[in-house]
């Protein structure tokens, strides 16, 4: 498998490989992809330079029937990509379709907003003058993107990035690069001029070629809140506009006055769907002190009827595997913090069995006890394990919801409106879900978070075009004086 750089597919200059392993099946390797360097990177980004000289005066209606018909090809495709995609991070296969069909929803997105675009004009505070605003591409724009969703996250950077007539450089994750080829492959398809969208595979040297190459003027970078600041970071003194979704440690909150069922399927999905492994993942669970012990018991029960397996082998499967051993060592050390700090209900250890042992699986996990010091209460696993904490009232839960160096998602369940309003204002994320899990943002929508998870941007419907497009003031005067302006007359 190779880099995909100027329409064609070519090998990194470093000659060196990483393997792709199917995460529930690591005997399965998926294939080498090309360890690129900078020189890859700034082949790429020459490319992406090049082609910018026309793409950005491609019309963007024009731009925005390319995206639709590479919306039309992931649906054409879903059903081989889906299952690449679950072959190479591990989620099922109704995961990896709903993954594709954000991508289509966000192409569908993008190619209307090339018909839209809106600019503002405004009166002149002069006579026989006009005010207009419009939106102008960035230029190359350099994504990063993690492996959990290997084509939606991509999408919602870079196609609403190219429909603005932006070019772009793309390092997917070593964990999911062959989806990204098949991304390139829709592209081309679909009409993509060649050097307008390009691929470097590689791993942290890759990434900081991309931030530090003068020719990629943005970065979109979706991580770890560590890399994402330090990326951040090296931007500043670049002087390069950054856009960032990195951690978080979501909290659901349930009342007494709750649907228990609904609260119930809706932590079930929120902690353990993707095995855990979103950002906007349930990570934190708290209980009115009312509801506790029984939740808790529901909880258990539902959470250890939950089938663990290979997505691709296995239909009855519904969690899969961690993406690989790096991070199931991670989440097993997670495991041993907190039961040396909470108590340990459900889960806690690695399964292996039947043929899971060659897969990197991990129990549904479940803590309860879990106070506002511990740090599995405060700290990003990414995984399948829930911290349950208990609160004594709804201004107690917000507060403990609210105690948490991230701010991307959050929930709410009660029946009591006054609730619902006082928690959409006060609980301090950018996403608030009432009466629903965590996870499930949709594409039309601004996706983002505050504090330790985002840096002011947000992805998603209109929100992401401020991203990628830099704003362009004209004044036009046709008065033919020299007409000085208000505070020039004094
Ligand atoms: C992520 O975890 O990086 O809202 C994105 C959701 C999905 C996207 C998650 N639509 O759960």
């Amino acid at each position: 498998m190779k880099n995909y750089i100027n329409g064609q597919w070519v090998p990194s200059a470093t000659g060196r490989t990483f393997s792709n392993i199917n995460p529930a099946d690591n005997r399965d390797v998926i294939g080498l992809f090309p360890e690129s360097s900078a020189e890859d990177v700034a082949a790429a980004a020459h490319a992406a330079a090049e082609a910018y000289t026309s793409w950005r005066l491609v019309p963007a209606p024009k731009r925005g029937d390319i995206l639709r018909r590479a919306g039309d090809i992931f649906a054409r495709r879903m059903d081989e990509l889906s299952r690449i995609m679950t072959r190479e991070m591990g989620k099922t296969l109704v995961e990896t379709r709903g993954d594709i069909q954000e991508a289509i929803d966000t192409a569908y997105y993008a190619a209307t907003e090339g018909r839209r675009l809106f600019g503002i004009n405004t009166p002149s505070e002069l006579a026989n003058k006009m005010n207009l605003s419009f939106r102008m591409p960035v230029g190359v724009c350099g994504i990063i993107t993690a492996w959990n969703f290997p084509i939606a996250v991509p999408s919602w950077k870079i196609l609403p990035a190219l429909v603005c007539g932006n070019t772009v450089v793309f390092k997917p994750s070593e964990d999911s690069p062959h989806s990204a080829n098949i991304f390139a492959e829709i592209l081309e398809e679909a009409g993509l001029p060649p050097g307008v969208f390009n691929v470097v595979h590689g791993a942290a040297e890759c990434g900081a070629a991309i931030v530090e190459h003068p020719d990629i003027k943005v970065v979109g970078f979706t991580g770890s809140t560590t890399t994402g600041k330090a990326i951040a970071a090296r931007c500043g003194e670049l002087n390069k506009k950054v856009s960032l979704e990195m951690g978080g440690k979501n909290a659901q909150v349930v009342m007494p006055d709750a649907d228990m069922d609904l609260a119930l399927n809706g932590v079930l999905w929120g902690a353990f769907g993707t095995t855990g492994q979103r950002c906007t993942a349930t990570s934190r669970l708290i209980l009115h002190r009312d509801i506790h012990d029984a939740f808790v018991a529901r909880l258990i029960d539902a959470a250890s009827a939950l089938k663990l397996g290979n997505g691709l082998t296995d239909s009855t499967a519904q969690v899969g595997p961690v993406i690989n051993g790096k991070q199931l060592d991670k989440i097993l050390g997670y495991i041993d913090i907190g039961k040396a700090e909470a108590t340990c209900v459900l889960g806690g250890e690695r399964a292996t069995e039947c043929d899971l042992e060659h897969g990197t699986f991990v129990k549904p996990t479940i803590f309860t006890n879990v106070d506002r010091s511990h740090r599995i209460f405060r700290e990003e696993i990414f995984g399948p394990v829930l911290s349950v904490s208990t609160c004594d009232s709804f201004e107690h839960g917000i507060e403990l919801a609210n105690d948490c160096a991230y701010g991307l998602s959050s929930s709410v369940y009660t029946r009591d409106v006054t609730a619902a309003f006082r928690a959409m204002r006060d609980v301090e994320a950018g996403i608030t879900y009432i009466n629903a899990p965590t996870i499930g943002a949709e594409a039309h929508m601004p996706f983002g978070g505050i504090k330790g998870t985002g840096n002011g941007h947000r992805e998603g419907g209109w929100t992401v075009f401020d991203i990628f497009t830099e704003w362009k003031s004209v004044y036009v005067d046709y008065s033919g004086t020299l007409q000085r302006a208000q505070i020039d007359n004094y």
